[in-house]
């Protein structure tokens, strides 16, 4: 299966190679080569190269010999011309499909299909859990109507562990409809690529399944509006990982030691013997990817490196994948983060790193509150500080203050003080203008933290 990457390194292959065998191959065995195809392996470890000459098989014979001999000096120049970690061997093929039909594709296509390696298993289980999936699996597989919704406002794991489900599902013949309590069930523009999207369903599209199954939500109220329709299904399946699940469905696949609700999806859907297509694994990878800070948190484990291995052996385009989630601002995103660090302050007693965003900055550069959820990520980066806050001014003129801990001080608890709530690691709150009193409002909650 070529993903896009290899494909686009082919192409780039292509178009340098071509260049160079005809101004820098001097060998005068070598005949008027044209490039056909080039398709790399997936590991881009090798490309394999196919090329028309012109003449007879003797001048075939010598133009594959002088290719062979000038393969060090090309290897060394396209890795160089297209910037690749690692030159990929190049392995040089006559393409006499002109002569003989349409054999080469065929070929190309055996080759992809054998697999290189032994391949990367699904990482285990504990059996406690594995018992409620083949409860869920065995309830999901007669069903006549399955229903999917994921939280409200839903995340990349949220998004990525229902298109997955769904698109399981669908391939599997059974009436699906995915959707969320949301106005409107759209992807959000940051995640508007995964795949499957065209299976959603409207929010108020949505009737009572005979089987419902809730993805990466907590509690059934992170349903929203949904909550209702979903308690009406014969079975509710609820499949998550946080550790505050509250086990509200009627059969609960609930591993909190999975980092992310796509990692025991994967498990599902491997269990119902579908296919895992590049496009469920993209899903699932961009909810590991999310829901794991790029693989920084403290609950990845090994086997959450196991679950995206298995899943970029299935065609995952992991660069694609990340530049698309990470690397994805707009301009006036690079003006906000600007304002923010231009006015950091390193507070003492008690330590924090502190910023804010006034309603006024937000009309000036052009943005939403939605816009600024990142900013604090790169506030939060300091050495030595364990607390980050952020107060961002809403248009009513309340402050809603963001707290980042790195485990020293429970934020969530400081938090609740100021009427507000959340996580050890991360918390949110409300307080009332103007700044100066805010910032005073907060030094207070944090002293008596310590
Ligand atoms: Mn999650």
């Amino acid at each position: 299966m070529a993903t896009r990457r290899t494909q686009r390194v082919g192409e780039s292959i292509r178009e340098v190679l071509g260049e160079l065998i005809q101004r820098n191959v001097k060998d005068p065995r070598v005949g008027f080569v044209t490039i056909t195809a080039v398709r790399p392996t997936p590991d881009l470890s090798k490309a394999h190269i196919y090329y028309t000459v012109l003449g007879d098989e003797r001048e075939h014979m010598a133009t594959q010999a002088g290719l062979e001999s000038a393969t060090p000096f090309l290897r060394k120049e396209v890795g160089r011309l297209v910037r690749l970690k690692q030159a990929p061997e190049l392995e040089f093929h006559l393409d006499d499909a002109p002569e003989k039909g349409q054999h080469v594709d065929s070929i190309i296509q055996e080759i992809h299909r054998t697999p290189s390696a032994p391949g990367f298993q699904l990482p285990p289980i504990a059996p406690d859990i594995e018992n409620h999936l083949i409860r869920a699996l065995e309830t999901i597989e007669g069903a006549s109507s399955i229903g999917i919704a994921c939280h409200v406002a839903p995340d990349g794991d949220a998004l990525g562990s229902l298109l997955a489900l769904a698109l399981a599902l669908h391939q599997k013949g059974l009436h699906v409809t995915p959707t969320w309590d949301g106005d409107p069930v759209e992807l959000p523009t940051t995640y508007d690529f995964l795949p499957g999207a065209d299976l959603l369903v409207g929010t108020n599209d949505f009737r009572p399944p005979e089987v419902a199954i809730a993805v990466d939500c907590a509690t059934a109220e992170r349903l929203g509006r949904l909550q209702d329709r979903m308690k009406k299904a014969k079975a509710l399946v609820n499949v998550d990982h946080h550790v505050s699940n509250t086990k509200f469905g009627a059969i609960n696949v609930v591993d909190t030691s999975a980092a992310s609700s796509a990692e025991i999806v994967l498990q599902l859907i491997s269990k119902m013997g579908a296919e895992i297509t590049p496009e469920i694994a993209t899903n699932l990878y961009v909810g590991l990817v999310t829901d794991t800070g790029s693989f920084r948190y403290a609950s990845v484990l090994p086997k959450t490196h196991a679950a995206a291995g298995f899943l970029i052996q299935r065609g995952v385009d992991v660069a694609d994948v990340s530049q698309r989630l990470f690397e994805s601002y707009r301009f006036t995103y690079l003006q906000l983060l600007g304002r923010v660090l231009d006015r950091a302050t390193l507070e003492k007693e008690p330590t924090f790193v502190l910023s804010h965003l006034t309603k006024a900055d937000r009309a000036d550069i052009g943005v939403s509150m939605d816009d600024t959820d990142d900013v604090i990520d790169t506030l939060r980066a300091v050495r030595d500080v364990d607390v980050t806050v952020l107060l961002k001014e809403r248009d009513d003129g309340k402050w809603k203050g963001s707290f980042r801990s790195k485990g020293a001080t429970n934020v969530g608890a400081v938090a609740q003080q100021l009427g507000g709530g959340g996580h050890d690691l991360a918390a949110g709150f409300e307080v009332d203008g103007p700044l100066e009193s805010a910032v005073e409002s907060v030094r207070a909650a944090l002293s008596k933290a310590r």
